[in-house]
């Protein structure tokens, strides 16, 4: 699982590194049965869309032995030490459930600037991890990517109007909630200056991270990224996890949001040496 020297270089070129069949079938639909038992509906854990439909599960390790294997697994802390460079502990994990004809968009953003602002994270010394759990393509709403925008720092948002939080999204999520809404839901706070988007894609192209069921995509927090509703009857559900250097631990940052969206376990991750999807050891 250590990636090549050309994958790293790929990555630092391009901003994101694509490994197809990463896991196998049984362990992402041992994954996927397990999904339904990280759901607890009036958790703010749990994010929908404005449709009612569950949008995001934050933080499935909380309540899911499996879930919380998967995070610890070598095939993810290793690249991902690697990519970073340093040891590493976990920022935030969630599983972004897209699902057929239901799943909304998510506009071009950066992740950084969430990490930095709301959460006092200093460097992007991180990454994200996307594993599919279903077969994912341009059609299903799979991420887009403008290559090598990592490269820019934190850029101009957009300017947009009031943040509209609709009643059905203000119904549909927990008091504690609506401070963090516009970080989460289908009108977010942080999007990429649209002049910029259109300046890069020209310059850098378009990429679409398809990929099936097992796949990986590791993505770096300030490279652009966008993905479309899904008009199929076809989920798209996938899991992120955000690793970040130990030695970039957010310090002293007043009213943090929560545990479920930002870790507070500062210590390095210890490797799981078994399979994480059977309970054996
Ligand atoms: O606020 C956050 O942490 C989340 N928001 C976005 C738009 N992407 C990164 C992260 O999952
Ligand atoms: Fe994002």
């Amino acid at each position: 699982m250590k990636l090549t020297a050309a994958q790293v270089a790929f990555y630092q070129e391009n901003g994101y590194l694509q490994i197809p069949d990463y896991f196998t079938e049984t362990e992402v639909d041992v994954l996927y049965a397990e999904l339904p038992k990280t759901v607890e509906r009036d958790s703010p854990r749990i994010i929908f869309e404005d449709n009612g439909s569950i949008r995001s599960i934050f933080a499935p390790h909380f309540v899911n032995e499996t879930y919380e294997r998967l995070s610890r697994h070598k095939k993810l802390v290793i690249p991902s030490e690697q990519l970073i460079g340093d040891k590493i502990y976990l920022h935030q994990y969630k599983v972004n459930t897209k699902k057929g004809l239901k799943g909304d968009w998510w506009e071009w953003h950066q992740d950084f600037p969430y990490w930095h602002i709301d959460d006092g994270i200093e460097q992007p010394a991180m990454v994200s991890v996307m594993l599919y759990l279903q077969d994912t393509d341009s059609s299903n709403g799979a991420l887009l990517l403008i290559p090598k925008t990592h490269k820019l720092g934190i850029v101009q948002f957009a300017e947009k109007g009031a943040l509209r939080i609709t009643e059905e999204g203000m119904k549909n999520s927990l008091e504690g909630n609506k401070n963090y809404l516009s970080s989460l839901n289908a009108n977010l706070k942080f999007t990429v200056d649209h002049a910029l988007i259109k300046d890069l894609s020209t310059r850098n192209g378009i990429v679409t991270a398809s990929g099936r069921k097992g796949s990986v995509l590791f993505f770096h927090g300030n490279i652009f990224h966008a993905s479309n509703i899904n008009l199929t009857p076809f989920d798209r559900d996938a899991v992120l996890i955000t690793y970040n250097s130990v030695h970039n631990a957010p310090c002293n940052k007043p009213n943090p949001r929560p545990a479920f969206l930002a870790g507070r376990d500062y210590n390095p991750i210890e490797t799981l040496e078994a399979s994480i999807l059977t309970q054996e050891v």
